[in-house]
């Protein structure tokens, strides 16, 4: 007999201690298959929050405390590889006619002590207790519980217009450089914090989302957008004297990524972000988030072609070449041009790609947006003109570029960078179709770097330094410094700063190094020494010339900082 039961599994309520808790606890999973490093990355609770209980006729019996609490162990820590609807992603499908046929016992093995193809080993790592392995195996056959769908109603009762346009200031009443602000993500204290890049002081601490991931600024650097992993977003004014939210949203129940309108005529005109959950994106005015167009991203995978019921929303990028959002379509692999001259005829181009596609950014020409397709182990090439895939190219293990960083070198002319989760290279692809052909799309040079668990490289175009982190890398030696090539000598190898030492914070907690990030003048590389939520991090700002400590940025507000987001080198591509 099937009944459902309503619960109010409070995902949201999973607090930054859980998160930060589950990721140490993670540091000690060893299972064959998956570096730790992915693991960790991939953990981040899931925003889910009210679910019915589906119970399946032929699954075991579960009490709903069991199902409860299952939920939310699903949602915390397995959602982000098998999926919230169980269909599968970098993880298997978890759903009935799967999980049904192998019993719970063999389930119950399969979560202690995991698998070779991947799945951690719970049990025996001490994250799960016997009790709620046993649990687990028993929900897993049942129906997977759906979070409920996030429409136009739900975005209009979340939109909160908190300045109108017409009553914010005409022009800047701060004293400081807008251009030069950096917008620091605050992981688990939900808050940004905008540091003035010239004076290195705080301006202003913003309360944002869940988690907070990503800032982005308006074409113009007017507006600060940042998107919260709960799927909320704040705009913030860079007029005001202390900047804050002129506007709030949410446009779903998990998100990961916001973005601006660049095109020429369009600056500033519209934002856009897309959801995990539910598996769509969002086209909001760009003065005040009012929404104005969801469409959904659900579909077939473009290599099987088989129906995808939650296909993720990850990266976004403006074009510069046309009034288009370019937007990665994890599960389906697929790469939408949304073309939003005309908003009530939204144009959508499909391009297939390779799943499941990640994070990337620009080429030096910007035409060409460079893209992680992480588990093809490949880089997806836009290009942004003739509206086409231009190349796949191969990669080594789980390409994870951030943005990643465009170097012009003597032997291969410019070349875009990626480094990976996977394994210790850094690979190096030729971007120049005019002038190097023979490189172009192709990967002329790979260097070792330190290690894997690297996420983020940068350089500057004034600069000549690539820098390369590698904040998951098991070995503290690796993740609290930092590798720095030179770009006129590739083969001399790289120089290690241990910036996590200089920082005064390195034995304070699980601190690790990481996203690299230049000021305007791109003569200096700001690195954020990610602590636990208990523990004091810091910003440590290196000269990029002389390659020495210039200043540390402590503050006891600067909790968890993770990724820093200058206003010009963000607004404008520079990487
Ligand atoms: Fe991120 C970018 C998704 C975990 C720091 N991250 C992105 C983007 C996506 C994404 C889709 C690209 C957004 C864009 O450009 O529009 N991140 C995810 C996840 O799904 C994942 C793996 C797990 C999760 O549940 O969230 C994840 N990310 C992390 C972290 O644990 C990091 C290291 C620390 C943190 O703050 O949470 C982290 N992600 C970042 C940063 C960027 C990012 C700093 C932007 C990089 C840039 O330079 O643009």
């Amino acid at each position: 007999m099937k009944y459902q039961q309503k619960l109010f599994a409070s995902i949201l309520a999973v607090t930054a201690t859980i998160a930060s808790g589950y990721l140490m606890a993670a540091e000690k999973s060893d299972h064959p298959g998956t570096s730790g490093s992915e693991v960790r990355y991939m953990g981040a609770p899931t925003m889910a929050s009210d679910v019915d209980m589906t119970l399946h006729p032929n699954g075991p019996k579960i009490t709903p405390e069991e199902w409860a609490s299952s939920t939310k162990t699903y949602f915390e820590r397995c959602a982000g590889c098998h999926g919230v609807l169980r269909k599968g992603a970098t993880g298997k499908p978890l759903t009935p006619d799967v999980t049904q046929p192998k019993g719970t016992d063999y389930l119950k093995a399969m979560i202690a002590f995991g698998t070779p193809g991947g799945m951690p080993n719970w049990g025996s790592s001490g994250d799960m207790t016997d009790a709620q392995i046993d649990a687990m195996a028993r929900y897993l056959q049942h129906t997977p519980s759906q979070p409920p769908e996030f429409g136009m109603k739900e975005m209009k009762a979340s939109w909160k217009l908190v300045v109108a346009p017409k009553d914010r200031p005409k022009k800047q009443q701060g004293d400081f450089d807008i251009a030069n602000v950096f917008s620091v993500t605050l992981r688990d204290s939900g808050q940004v914090a905008l540091i003035d890049g010239d004076s290195k002081k705080i301006i202003s601490i913003v309360d944002t989302g869940y988690a907070v991931h990503i800032s982005r600024p308006s074409s113009t650097g007017r507006y600060m957008f940042v998107i919260g992993r709960d799927a909320k977003i704040n705009m913030i004014d860079m007029y005001m004297k202390v900047p804050k939210t002129v506007a709030e949203i949410k446009i779903g129940s998990e998100a990961r990524s916001v973005e601006t309108s660049k095109y020429h005529g369009f600056e500033d005109k519209y934002a856009i972000a897309g959801s995990y959950w539910p598996p769509q994106f969002t086209i909001m005015d760009g003065e005040t988030l009012e929404p104005l167009k969801i469409v959904s991203t659900r579909g077939y995978t473009v290599d099987t072609q088989e129906y995808h019921p939650e296909p993720r929303v990850a990266a976004i990028v403006a074009s510069h070449e046309y009034p288009e959002f370019i937007v990665n379509v994890k599960e389906t692999g697929k790469i939408l041009l949304v073309n939003y001259k005309n908003i009530n005829a939204l144009q959508v181009t499909e391009l297939e790609a390779a799943r499941f596609l990640h994070d990337g950014g620009w080429d030096a020409s910007k035409r060409y947006f460079m893209t992680a397709a992480n588990k093809s182990n490949k880089v997806a090439v836009v290009d942004s003109k003739d509206r086409e895939i231009e190349a796949l190219v191969d990669v080594t293990e789980i390409p994870h570029p951030g943005r990643g960083a465009n170097l012009n070198t003597k032997e291969y002319g410019p070349v875009w960078v990626t480094s990976a989760l996977g394994s210790d290279e850094i690979t190096l692809i030729g971007t120049d179709p005019e002038n190097h052909k023979q490189h172009a799309w192709k990967v002329p040079k790979v260097l070792k770097g330190q290690g894997g668990g690297s996420l983020f490289v940068k350089t500057h175009p004034k600069s000549k330094n690539l820098w390369v982190d590698a904040p998951l890398n098991p070995d503290t030696k690796i993740s609290q410094s930092i590798a720095v090539f030179n770009a006129d000598d590739l083969d001399a190898g790289y120089e290690v700063l241990p910036i996590a030492e200089w920082s005064g914070v390195a034995d304070q907690g699980p601190a690790r190094v990481v996203q690299p990030e230049y000021n305007k003048a791109g003569d200096e590389v700001w690195f954020s020494v990610w602590n636990g939520a208990d523990a004091e991090s810091a910003i440590v700002v290196v000269d990029d010339k002389t390659r020495k400590l210039k200043a540390v940025i402590k503050d006891k507000r600067l909790i968890t900082p993770t990724g820093k987001f200058n206003v010009t080198n963000t607004k404008d591509d520079i990487y």
